[in-house]
């Protein structure tokens, strides 16, 4: 017989995931908020938590919990959003997991089981947020952070993070190929696949570091290019988004989501990373490199797109939002997935038209108070002519 607090727990996760997701009343004319996060840690199904026999568990005790449900990869497959969530056990490792829904804004819910992947690489110790990207070769590719204990460093707490890559067609079978190896940069998070070949080749977006907190030297976006996807090396890394002194990248400055294609340029959500008193602070920001020419930014609209705001800027690691997934449907809705300080996933909508007006029409950071003074004057004296002009209609 199951324990009685086992149909509790069961009946609050079935409330969950059918409560209906509201737009909240945020409002920037970019994108909407919602009222609910989309996935959380008690989105986990019960029985990846507990143990349900009576004889093993008779307290009915957690068993496998979870601390946090963050970064996820996101896909849309025959008109169905998919997630591939990272999943934070309270162990601290970070695991996959692919969550599904209908409406991409609610009813998130994980399939039977987590993703086992295969287990070529003896000596990774953490795996964690995947980009998915359906390629034009026909395979969807999960490029994720692969991370490894430095065995040459003496400080315990020292990591190596390379990209990991696998491919699969139904998010169900997964198979591992080799990391990502670049040459001129001894560390990599927040590799993005491209989903078109360029010049025939792979085309990767890369973020090289330094260290594994520090991107030190690595001076922001990268972009390379490989023959083989199976045995990736890129050997050639050029820095195409650079980190900006005084701006919100000024301290590192990453990849997101695969970039979406839109009649003017690919539009990629990225995030940004300025240091503060309080600890680094992670925002959303956007830009638009050439369609021919993926690795050349053709519009950056000034500032961040999403910032932490009210109940998101806290959390595990608090003052932060982080995106890897965006779904850009036929019909020009675009869901972005983001994360808020590592501990929940939400989503943003607007729409690709809205996108690339924000894109191509917000301006650019001018770099210096004073000229961002005189930007937002001739805004307001712009306004104050409208507002005299159609006021000697009335
Ligand atoms: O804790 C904030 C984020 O830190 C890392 O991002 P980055 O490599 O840009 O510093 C990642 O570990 C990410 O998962 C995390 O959300």
């Amino acid at each position: 017989m199951l324990h009685k607090q086992f149909y509790v727990e069961q009946n609050k996760l079935e409330k969950l995931i059918a409560k209906k997701n509201q737009k909240s009343e945020f409002y920037n004319g970019i994108f909407d908020r919602y009222k609910d996060p989309i996935l959380t840690r008690d989105h986990i199904p019960v029985e990846w938590k507990y143990d349900l026999n009576p004889e093993t568990n008779p307290y009915f005790m957690e068993r496998l919990g979870v601390n946090a449900v963050m970064n996820s990869g996101a896909i849309e497959l025959n008109g169905k959003f998919y997630l591939v969530a990272r999943v934070e056990g309270n162990d601290r490792k970070s695991f996959f997991a692919v969550a599904e829904s209908d409406t991409g804004i609610d009813g998130f819910h994980f399939w039977d089981e987590p993703i086992l992947l295969p287990d070529t690489c003896k000596e990774e110790t953490n795996v964690y947020d995947m980009r998915l990207t359906k390629h034009e070769d026909g395979y969807i590719y999960g490029v994720f952070c692969s991370e490894s204990k430095d065995t040459k460093e003496e400080d315990l707490s020292a990591a190596v993070a390379a990209a990991g890559i696998v491919r699969t067609k139904d998010l169900k079978k997964w198979e591992r190929l080799d990391n990502l190896i670049t040459l001129r940069s001894p560390q990599q998070r927040n590799v993005v696949l491209h989903p078109e070949f360029v010049n025939g080749k792979y085309a990767f977006y890369t973020r090289p570091m330094d260290g594994f907190i520090n991107t030190g030297s690595g001076g922001g976006i990268g972009f390379g290019l490989c023959d083989d996807i199976e045995h990736a090396v890129i050997e050639e890394e050029v820095i195409t988004s650079m980190r900006k002194y005084h701006t919100i990248t000024e301290a590192k400055n990453g990849a997101g989501a695969v970039p979406i294609k839109t009649k003017r340029g690919w539009i990629h959500i990225a995030h940004g990373v300025r240091n503060t008193a309080a600890g680094l602070r992670y925002v959303i920001y956007a830009f638009a490199t050439d369609i021919k020419n993926p690795q050349q930014v053709i519009a950056k609209p000034s500032g961040l797109l999403i910032g932490p705001l009210g109940e998101e800027r806290v959390g595990d690691v608090s003052n932060v939002v982080f995106t890897n997934g965006v779904i850009a449907k036929e019909n020009g809705d675009v869901f972005i997935y983001y994360a808020s300080s590592d501990t929940r996933m939400h989503v943003a909508t607007t729409t690709m038209d809205k996108l690339i007006d924000y894109v191509f029409h917000t301006p650019q950071d001018p770099l210096r108070s004073v000229e961002c003074v005189a930007q937002r004057i001739e805004l307001i004296r712009k306004n104050q002519e409208y507002l005299k002009e159609i006021s000697s209609f009335v």
